[in-house]
């Protein structure tokens, strides 16, 4: 288990957390310290060495990691509905599919392959990939494409952490990831409704800023297979889709890579794919979005509401023509 000491000056979460998250939070972690102790791997979550006695065992958010929307306040969405409603094609098209077959996966071992245009690539064991890296939370928003949300609180690193260990050289203008293939493990590979192995991309500065996240568990739990396990990108300014789960292999190239959804449907699914109420899907709406577990729909916020620290990255594009 990994514990990271915080200062003390660090632990004033209820300066930076809406204060009905807090006390959730509060209530959450008081009933289950207990399967937290317990369940607890270096992979999930982080204990905080605040002397405090309310904030012991306490997980912490800093203030960067939720830029709040302006008129709207983030309650987190319940564990059952982020780990019974997903998106993860390869166990099956519908909402409720990932969760009734996702089971045990990962049922073997877990490496993640390191390629192109680095100093130092290589095929690292799971353990190997974590083990340097202390877990946080981050509550983040998720937005999907198909206009609904959640608010989830993840545990795991920031990509940029990972990525500065493989030193990318100057070539390396795109980071790609892949989904494992394996038709035993992820049957929905039997059918051709995507081009298998899921893939998705980032450019470079998208994956070095400080926002894009590998997540390896939520609530304080390793994830589940539905959820992506056992490691997952979260960039919480675009569209659920580039969130891709079960990552095998990470490719650093000086071209940008073709994705899985632009190859499918490039009028629909754009490689840059950034949250933006005013880019319409051609057959939707992207202006209100349904957060799971309320029933009024809520403004779509740009970027997601992570404009202070991702717009700088998009000065120079034409976000309607680079959707
Ligand atoms: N490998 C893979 N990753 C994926 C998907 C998928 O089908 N396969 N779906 C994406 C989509 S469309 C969304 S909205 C998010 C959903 O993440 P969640 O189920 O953990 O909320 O995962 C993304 N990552
Ligand atoms: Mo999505």
């Amino acid at each position: 288990m990994i514990i990271k000491t915080i200062k003390k000056s660090a632990c004033k979460e209820n300066e930076v957390t809406p204060e009905h998250i807090y006390h959730q939070r509060r209530e959450f972690i008081a009933s289950s310290a207990v399967g937290l102790a317990v369940s607890a791997t270096s992979s999930s979550i982080l204990l905080t060495g605040c002397d405090d006695a309310k904030s012991k065992n306490s997980l912490t958010t800093k203030k960067s990691d939720l830029s709040p929307p302006p008129s709207a306040q983030d309650t987190l969405t319940p564990y059952e509905d982020i780990t019974r409603y997903n998106n993860f094609y390869e166990f099956g098209l519908d909402k409720s599919d990932p969760a009734k077959h996702a089971g045990n996966f990962p049922s073997k071992p877990w490496s993640v392959a390191i390629e192109g245009e680095v100093d130092n690539p290589g095929v690292l064991t799971l353990e190997d990939l974590l083990k340097p890296h202390s877990v946080e939370e981050r509550i983040y928003r998720l937005r999907c494409v198909e206009a609904w949300s959640m608010v989830i609180p993840w545990n795991g690193f920031p990509l940029s952490d990972l990525i500065k260990r493989f030193s990318p050289n100057s070539n390396a203008k795109y980071v790609e990831f892949l989904t494992l293939y394996d038709t035993e493990q992820l049957p929905g590979q039997r059918r051709p409704y995507l081009d298998w192995p899921y893939r998705e991309a980032l450019t470079i500065a998208e994956a070095m800023n400080p926002l894009s996240f590998i997540a390896t568990g939520l609530y304080g739990k390793n994830l589940l297979g539905q959820n992506g396990a056992p490691l997952r990108l979260v960039v919480p300014w675009k569209y659920g889709f580039k969130s891709i789960k079960s990552i095998v292999k990470i490719r650093f190239t000086s071209k940008q890579p073709r994705t899985s959804w632009f190859d499918k449907a490039p009028s629909e699914y754009g490689f840059y794919a950034n949250v933006n109420p005013n880019v319409n899907h051609p057959r939707w709406s992207q202006r209100k979005e349904r957060r799971i577990g309320e029933f009024r729909k809520r403004n779509t916020i740009m970027f997601n509401g992570y404009a202070e620290d991702v717009s700088h990255l998009y000065v120079d594009l034409d976000l309607t023509k680079l959707f």
